[in-house]
Parts: structure tokens; sequence; C-alpha cells
């Protein structure tokens, strides 16, 4: 059903100075910037490697754009660290169906815009032992 860590979402609260570190420190490029208004955030993808599923693995830096965003709420709790996981799967409704049939609380019930045109879904930390989990269907994306 899932066929990479397709990023690791990271809380910044200033998302230069994020993509910065990783570029000094571990030589990590951006692939790709965009503003999500529904998400409320600015974010900047870090591709680390390619996968043989049509997808690929990143890191993605987030700042919020709003005070009442996911993110800034994280940021006032806990300050900058490890956001969310994100799981890469061909068909993000279905995971989403599977795993909500396990009993946790799936977030959304459409998939929403993500990423690099992606469809996302969360799944409620609470009911993953406390972390926030995406789930991932990139665009054209064969697993
Ligand atoms: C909140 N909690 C977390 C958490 N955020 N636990 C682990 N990791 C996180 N990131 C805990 C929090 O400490 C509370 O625990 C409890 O959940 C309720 O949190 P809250 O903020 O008071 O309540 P809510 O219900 O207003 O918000 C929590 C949820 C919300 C998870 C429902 O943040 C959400 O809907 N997130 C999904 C959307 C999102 O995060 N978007 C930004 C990334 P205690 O105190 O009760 O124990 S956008 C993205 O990744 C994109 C665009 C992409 O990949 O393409
Ligand atoms: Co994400």
């Amino acid at each position: 059903m899932f066929t990479r860590i397709d990023h690791v979402g990271i809380a910044c609260r200033d998302l230069d100075a994020g993509v910065e570190f990783y570029r000094r420190t571990y030589g990590f490029e951006v692939t790709h910037t965009e503003i999500n208004e529904e998400q409320g955030v600015r974010e900047a993808m870090l591709r680390v490697n390619g996968t043989d599923d049509g997808g690929a693995s990143y890191l993605q830096l987030l700042e919020p754009i709003r005070a009442d965003s996911p993110v800034a709420k994280f940021l006032d709790r806990n300050g900058e660290g490890v956001h969310h996981i994100a799981f890469g799967t061909s068909d993000v409704a279905g995971a989403a169906e599977a795993v909500g049939a396990q009993g946790v609380r799936v977030l959304d019930a459409e998939p929403r815009a993500g990423s690099m045109d992606s469809r996302i879904t969360f799944l409620h930390p609470k009911d993953c032992g406390g972390v926030l989990t995406e789930l991932v269907q990139a665009p054209d994306s064969s697993g």
C-alpha cells in the first residue's frame, strides 16, 4: 500500500534560514517552493533521493503564513522541529480508507491539494502514537 517515505515535514520559524542550514550542513538543494494557502504554509522541498516507484523522498521545510495555521500552533507549543511524516502511495483515497477502517481518524474527508500537485490526507496524531502522519499520492506516480 505504501512505497516510500515521501517526505519528513519540519516546522521552521524562518524558511530561508532552514533552507540555508540544510544546504550548508548536508548539501541538500531546494527543488521546489510554493505557498499552500489552504494549509497556511510557505514551503520548500529538498529532494533527498529518487525512488523506483515514480515518486521521490524529500525534506519539506514549512513556515507558517497565518497565526491560526497548524504549523503556527505547533511552533508556539513545541518550537522548531519535526512536524509530520508522509508516506507515499499510488492511491491516497484507498489508503486512507484502509487505514481509517483500522480505527485511525482520517482528518480529510476528501484528499486535498499538496505540494507539487500531489494529493494528500492527514491522520490524527493521537491515533498514530503521537506522530502526525500524512499520506501522499504523487501526480503521476505508479507507486
Ligand atoms: C498537534 N498535535 C500534534 C501535532 N499537532 N502531535 C504531533 N505532531 C503534530 N504535528 C497534538 C497536540 O499537541 C495536542 O495534543 C493535540 O494534537 C491537538 O492539537 P491542537 O493543535 O490543539 O488541535 P487541533 O485539533 O486544532 O490540530 C491538530 C491537528 C491539525 C493535527 C488536527 O494540526 C491538523 O489538522 N493538521 C493537518 C494539517 C497540517 O498539519 N498542515 C500543515 C502541513 P494534547 O495537547 O491534546 O496532548 S501542510 C503539508 O504537509 C503539505 C502542504 C504537503 O505535504 O504537501
Ligand atoms: Co507534508
